[in-house]
């Protein structure tokens, strides 16, 4: 039987990564875009593509950039893709503030670029496009949320950020363009998901290193924003999952994933420094609250009791933020038989072995370093 084709843009990003290693044990040939950069973008997936040589290698990957049509008409017609996942996007809300103009360009006329591409080429019938949507466009405006107390696929959207005004042009084109030209364009909207390979700079990862450094010795404390933000939280890999199912349905629609279950930055952090065997205590209020050593009860980790670990520093706070998101994927598991393997703990572990282990590398060179000189003296 012939493989299957899919197309990626984003493939060196988090969803990216996790989505070409399931298409690729499912038998497909993936295509992928990614960036030129000054410096190598492509650790995430490097694994996976041993041999760029290889007559056989199913993982193809081209250079682009979603602000250039040219280029992804040119992709396309290439590769001739089965499914295309729209997952590329300047993914960053609190830098969206910084660089809304880019952000609309890439993610909202991105989402256009991919659609019109595939019209143009004739592939309206054959190709099946995902958009990655998000949790973003709800905005986490109280009164949306329906009579359960969750966002699901009928509520209404208020996006608070560039980033999720740009989002909500992908989501609409999307949308439209599957009911202008009858094309199998859906819509993931999806809640937050994180893993081991998540973007350093978004809370959930950067407060896993940081909680690793600190139990390592290597860090004094960390500084983030609004701790009483809360989301909903699952694991990439089971998100993932989701992407191809939902082009597998029998019919393109849009489709909510998340948990249900909603948390607390604060609480995210309790639980990654309680990996590690270590107890906190929160005092103060608002820009004076501040986390401090309670207990600790692994030998390996020792962080003297009463240490101030955790600050809060105002420059992360964000113009406009989204107080509370939680997520009802009630269709989802009814309609396409979703069943996420993972819960917040899962992946709150999963998170803090990695940086654990990344970080031990960062001890073990400093040792190596400090016998070289040693031996050198
Ligand atoms: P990510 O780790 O930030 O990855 C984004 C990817 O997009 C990277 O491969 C990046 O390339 C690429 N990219 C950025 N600008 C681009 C451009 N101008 N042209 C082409 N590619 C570009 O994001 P993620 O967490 O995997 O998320 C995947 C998608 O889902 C994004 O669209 C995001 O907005 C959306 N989403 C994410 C979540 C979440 O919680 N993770 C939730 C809902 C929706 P480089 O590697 O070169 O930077
Ligand atoms: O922030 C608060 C911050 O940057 C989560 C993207 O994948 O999910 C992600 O967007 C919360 C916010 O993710 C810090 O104010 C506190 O309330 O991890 P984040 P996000 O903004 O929810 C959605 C669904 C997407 O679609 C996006 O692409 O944490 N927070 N202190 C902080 N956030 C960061 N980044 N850094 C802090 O120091």
């Amino acid at each position: 039987m012939k493989n299957k084709v899919a197309l990626i843009t984003g493939i060196t990003g988090q969803d990216g990564s996790y989505l070409a290693e399931l298409l690729l044990e499912k038998g497909y040939i993936v295509h992928g875009i990614k960036r030129r950069s000054s410096l190598f973008n492509t650790d995430r997936i490097d694994h996976l593509y041993q041999d760029p040589h290889d007559p056989d290698q199913r993982l193809k990957l081209h250079y682009g950039d979603l602000t250039d049509s040219m280029n992804l008409t040119r992709i396309i017609q290439e590769a001739q893709p089965d499914e295309i996942y729209n997952l590329g996007a300047m993914s960053h809300v609190a830098v969206s503030f910084d660089t809304p103009e880019y952000v609309g360009n890439v993610d909202g006329l991105g989402t256009l670029r991919i659609l019109e591409a595939v019209r143009i080429l004739g592939l309206e019938k054959k190709t099946r496009i995902y958009q990655a949507s998000t949790s973003e466009l709800y905005g986490g405006m109280p009164e949306n949320k329906n009579e359960r107390g969750f966002y699901d696929e009928s509520s209404p959207f208020y996006p608070r950020s560039p980033y999720g005004v740009a989002k909500i042009y992908g989501f609409w084109i999307t949308k439209n363009y599957r009911e202008a030209y009858d094309m199998f364009a859906c819509n993931g909207i999806l809640f937050n998901h994180e893993s081991p390979r998540r973007g350093e700079t978004f809370v959930t990862r950067k407060i896993t290193r940081a909680v690793a450094k600190i139990a390592l010795g290597l860090q004094e404390k960390v500084y983030l924003g609004n701790l009483e933000a809360k989301r909903d939280w699952g694991h990439a890999k089971d998100y993932v999952r989701m992407m191809w199912m939902i082009l597998q349905a029998e019919k393109p629609e849009d489709w909510v994933i998340a948990t249900g279950v909603t948390t607390t930055v604060r609480d995210f952090v309790r639980m990654a420094f309680e990996v590690v065997g270590i107890q906190l205590e929160f005092k103060g209020e608002g820009v004076d609250e501040k986390a401090y050593v309670k207990a600790c009860s692994n030998k390996d980790y020792q962080v003297e009791i009463g240490k101030e670990v955790l600050s809060i520093d105002p420059s992360y706070f964000r113009p406009t933020e989204v107080d509370l998101l939680i997520g009802d994927p009630t269709k989802a598991k009814e309609q396409l038989g979703w069943v996420p393997e993972h819960d917040l703990r899962d992946l709150v572990q999963d998170m803090m072995e990695g940086d654990v282990q990344l970080m031990k590398k960062d001890v073990d060179l400093l040792k190596a370093g400090h016998e070289i000189l040693k031996q050198a003296e």
